[in-house]
């Protein structure tokens, strides 16, 4: 690829040559994701707007806000972090989201979706207050389009004087096909052949249309409003007070540079439409943008991912999920724009009515979810760790606060890998811990996962969250009595101390027992199963027998099964010390999940020596 270090690089290059440059780049991302994995699809539909955008605007002068951030690698190519693509989302390396420590091209970090325009507002305003000079763009995708957040921007930004440019990138796609009446009018705006020369048009003649008397004139005006709304794109945009541009060819570098100069130098907030198509220049993205939207490691010839993929806690979490749909047809799953990724697709071939995709509106899934709840039936929602974070008031005020039997599967919960910290589900039983009439369990094995969520479903009355790891389990780490509310099992007995532990960290406290043993320790392994209610009694009972007691969670140290059981203990009047093992109360970085725990002390071997220098065995 031509020797592109900085956005002052491709300044002088003609549309002929940033052609050229769009096609080297295509290359060198299909490359360099196929060896590292990542977000594929997003970014190859974004070369050209990126290459436009790094033409017109001047970073780090101005301000490009990449929502989501996924689709920033192009950003990242041209701003000087090319020799670093080995890296990407490798442990120390580049982080596959903007990072403002990173560069100072990235100039607010993204991870989660819908931020950008609200983001980008703020900073657009705090440029105006400093009477400072630059252009702030926020690009937004047709997905991230469909979060609340988005629209609460939209609301403000649109009555904002303050010059500011949204840049919506639509493909139609979210991580799966788009969906919600937003993303029908966009299609509907994107198969109108008008472009944004149009508008002006209608304008110009529907000014020219006499008007004779004060009523005819007032028709006349009604019937102007009325024209314009049937046929003029982006009307919704203008209504909101944007200046709407589109839509264009977000392939077409000669539109795309051109409108964004345009844009650049009109006033107050404008909204220019992009059209691309996900995946562009690679055909098996082309073909299956969903799967290659993140992808692990591939062959670039076949597109098969390399490593083989067994079956992950969100397959078993589908598999189950649809038998118990299976026996009680009250039973409905809700998604925020994550059917795939949660493991309900095979629940929205076999009951299409009774999954809910709502977008990326994890706020909206969540109340959505206790209004079914409210009227009989028992909604199961599928959401990321940390993308329930979105929806901690309507968890607590909607759910909770009227004990309505909604079950959470809270996917990807501890630390998730190479998406880092924006994406770690390391705060869940945090928030949720002090939530008043919520259960919170963790299965160790995908056996105990199936009997907690038959549990959840058809034994538990009240909200009730199950959280479980990104990628693969044990089929049964050993045999599990039955589930009961609040109640641990002894996984193994001991007398100098006590491992209390959850979920996928069962498996991490049994190895560290073995260590321990062979150096003539012996700890007693708990599986609490349930950190709200917690098991106080067996518990106590057993740091009675050892006077000792570690806590280990996938979680932060702060507010997780560690804080309570430190609660617990200082409750009971038997603090013998504790040592509270998860991860620290900073920003956990990006890297194989394995690597992360080894950092953060959070792997057997490491527990084992941190124990015996703890009590000086
Ligand atoms: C709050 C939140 N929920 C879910 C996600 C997971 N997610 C990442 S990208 C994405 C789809 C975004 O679609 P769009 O904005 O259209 O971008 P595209 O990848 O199509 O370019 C989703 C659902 C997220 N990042 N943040």
């Amino acid at each position: 690829m031509r020797e592109i270090n900085s956005p002052e690089d491709l300044k002088k290059y003609g549309v002929p040559q940033l052609e050229q440059l769009a096609e080297e780049i295509r290359r060198f991302l299909i490359e360099k994701v196929s060896a590292t994995g990542g977000h594929l699809a997003s970014n190859l539909g974004v070369v050209e707007l990126t290459i436009a955008l790094h033409k017109v605007f001047s970073t780090p002068d101005d301000k490009i806000i990449w929502d989501v951030g996924h689709q920033s690698y192009v950003h990242k190519i041209i701003t000087g972090r090319k020799d670093r693509f080995e890296t990407l989302r490798q442990l120390d390396g580049i982080s596959g989201f903007p990072k403002v420590s990173e560069s100072a091209h990235d100039c607010f970090n993204t991870g989660h979706s819908s931020t950008s325009i609200s983001a980008a507002l703020g900073i657009a305003k705090a440029r105006d207050i400093k009477n400072e000079r630059c252009s702030v763009v926020a690009v937004v995708g047709d997905g991230a389009l469909t979060g609340g957040l988005a629209f609460e921007a939209l609301n403000d930004a649109g009555r904002s004087p303050n010059n500011l440019i949204v840049i919506l990138n639509d493909n139609e796609m979210s991580i799966s096909r788009n969906v919600g009446g937003l993303s029908s009018y966009l299609s509907r705006i994107r198969s109108e052949p008008f472009y944004f020369k149009v508008k002006e048009d209608i304008d110009i003649i529907l000014n020219k249309i006499p008007a004779i008397g004060k009523s005819a004139a007032k028709a006349l005006d009604r019937a102007k409003g009325t024209i314009k709304y049937m046929i003029m794109p982006g009307i919704f945009f203008e209504e909101l007070g944007f200046t709407y541009l589109g839509p264009i060819d977000g392939h077409n570098l000669q539109e795309l540079t051109g409108v964004l100069q345009r844009a650049k130098l009109l006033k107050g907030p404008i909204f220019i439409h992009v059209c691309t198509q996900k995946g562009k220049g690679y055909t098996f993205a082309e073909k299956n943008p969903h799967d290659f939207h993140g992808i692990s490691p591939f062959e670039i010839e076949t597109g098969e991912v390399k490593e083989s993929v067994s079956p992950t806690y969100s397959c078993v979490f589908g598999e189950e999920i649809l038998k118990i749909a299976g026996e009680n047809d009250k039973v409905v799953a809700v998604t925020a724009a994550m059917p795939h990724g949660t493991g309900l697709a095979a629940f929205s071939k076999l009951y299409p009515n009774r999954l809910f995709d709502v977008g990326i509106a994890e706020q909206h899934a969540v109340t959505f979810a206790a209004g079914m709840a409210s009227n009989g039936l028992i909604p199961v929602v599928a959401i990321y760790s940390s993308f329930l974070q979105r929806s901690y008031d309507q968890i607590l005020h909607d759910v909770a606060l009227q004990n309505l039997h909604v079950v959470f599967a809270i996917d990807r919960a501890g630390i998730v890998g190479e998406d880092g910290e924006t994406h770690h589900g390391l705060y869940d039983i945090s928030f949720l811990n002090h939530i008043p009439n919520f259960a919170i369990c963790s299965p160790c094995d995908y056996s105990e996962f199936k009997k907690m969520l038959r549990y959840a479903v058809f034994e538990h009355s009240g909200p009730i969250a199950i959280r479980y790891p990104r990628g693969t389990g044990r089929m049964e780490l050993f045999k599990a009595p039955p589930i009961e509310q609040g109640k641990g099992v002894i996984v193994c007995g001991g007398k100098d101390v006590t491992l209390v532990s959850v979920g996928n960290m069962v498996e991490t406290a049994l190895k560290t027992g073995e260590i321990l043993k062979k150096r003539g320790i012996s700890a007693e392994i708990i599986n609490v199963r349930f950190v709200k209610p917690l098991d106080s009694r067996l518990i106590l009972d057993s740091v009675a027998r050892t006077g000792r007691v570690v806590t280990i969670e996938d979680h932060t140290v702060k507010g997780g099964l560690g804080s309570s059981v430190c609660e617990l203990l200082c409750f009971s009047g038997k603090n013998p010390g504790a040592m509270i093992l998860g991860f620290p109360d900073k920003p956990i970085i990006h890297g194989k999940k394995n690597e992360l725990y080894e950092k953060y002390r959070l792997d057997p071997e490491s527990i084992a020596s941190d124990i015996m220098k703890f009590w000086r065995f």
